[in-house]
């Protein structure tokens, strides 16, 4: 059994991309300056920005964080979308999700200029992903393909259950793992809750990805022996043993799971560094003009 060691594999990543910026700062080009739009004070997302935020000092981006409180109104938050959109220093912005109830969560990622858009939201860049045409990939399914390619998990003709159907993981994962490519050409079912006999088409699963946000939600009945299983879950749960309160928990049974599968992605230390990784890859290719040109 080999543990995915998506932090090792990001870092090594971050490094790569910190060469080829200084490389460009010393032929005279700016470096990559990446924007996040931070929306209240949600724990999760204050971490997962505050590591954005870090990634650009690793990558030798610039970064601009700017935020905004629980109440803004949503025509505040697509004024500010507008000027990032206009601004000719920010090669690419992303916007924090979730969003407070009161604000269109897909009128806010439609808003944002699809060249800009290097968390690859906007249908633009999904459409594009879906036909195999250059795009901003989004991060958390290129992420997790990365790793697949990394590891050599054999993905070819394979059996690959995604659990999950969100627009952001779900649906363009497995998109990703049914393209005619490697990793990919797979043949993928995915699972959601209208889902009947999960437990046995899981079973006859050689890829598992698991993106419900459903702590544990995995067992090792549900897993065939020698299965490769990517867990994209990152939830807080209460645990007064820890000292800010919490433990970050994935959708898999980790402890009974590991020792039937080949590969496996912990948490944390999987696949949520390397989202951050694939964001920080969309932003030079943004820099660059390699997806839409400059
Ligand atoms: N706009 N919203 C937008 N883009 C995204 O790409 C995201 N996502 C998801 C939530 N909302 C978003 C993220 O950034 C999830 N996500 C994300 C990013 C990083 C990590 C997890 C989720 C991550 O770094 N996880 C660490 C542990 C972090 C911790 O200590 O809490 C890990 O090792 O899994």
């Amino acid at each position: 059994m080999t543990i995915i060691d998506g932090k090792k594999v990001a870092d090594q990543i971050k490094m790569e991309i910190g060469a080829e910026v200084e490389k460009m700062v010393a032929q005279g080009l700016k470096r990559p300056h990446l924007a996040a739009i931070l929306v209240g004070h949600d724990g999760g997302s204050e971490t997962y920005v505050a590591h954005k935020v870090r990634a650009c000092e690793q990558c030798g981006f610039t970064s601009t964080l700017i935020r905004f409180e629980d109440d803004v109104t949503e025509k505040k938050l697509l004024d500010a979308i507008k000027s990032l959109n206009e601004d000719s220093d920010i090669d690419g912005f992303i916007v924090q999700l979730p969003l407070p109830k009161h604000i269109d969560e897909q009128k806010v990622i439609e808003a944002i200029d699809p060249k800009k858009d290097v968390d690859g939201f906007h249908p633009i860049n999904v459409g594009r992903m879906s036909i195999g045409l250059p795009c901003y990939m989004s991060a958390t399914p290129a992420g997790i393909i990365e790793l697949l390619a990394r590891y050599e998990v054999p993905t070819k003709g394979r059996r690959c259950v995604v659990l999950g159907r969100s627009n952001i993981v779900g649906k363009p994962v497995a998109t990703l793992m049914m393209q005619k490519h490697n990793p990919g050409d797979a043949t993928v079912t995915v699972c959601h809750s209208a889902t009947k006999d999960l437990k046995e088409i899981c079973h006859e699963a050689d890829i598992i990805i698991a993106a419900l946000g459903k702590p544990g939600f995995v067992t090792a009945d549900m897993v065939k022996d020698g299965a490769a299983i990517i867990d994209v879950g990152t939830t807080r749960v209460p645990d007064s043993t820890k000292k800010n309160g919490f433990r970050l928990s994935g959708d898999v049974d980790f402890e009974n799971v590991a020792p039937k599968c080949s590969f496996i992605t912990p948490v944390p230390g999987g696949v949520g560094p390397m989202t951050i990784c694939s964001l920080m890859k969309n932003t030079l290719l943004a820099a660059k003009g390699a997806v839409y040109g400059k």
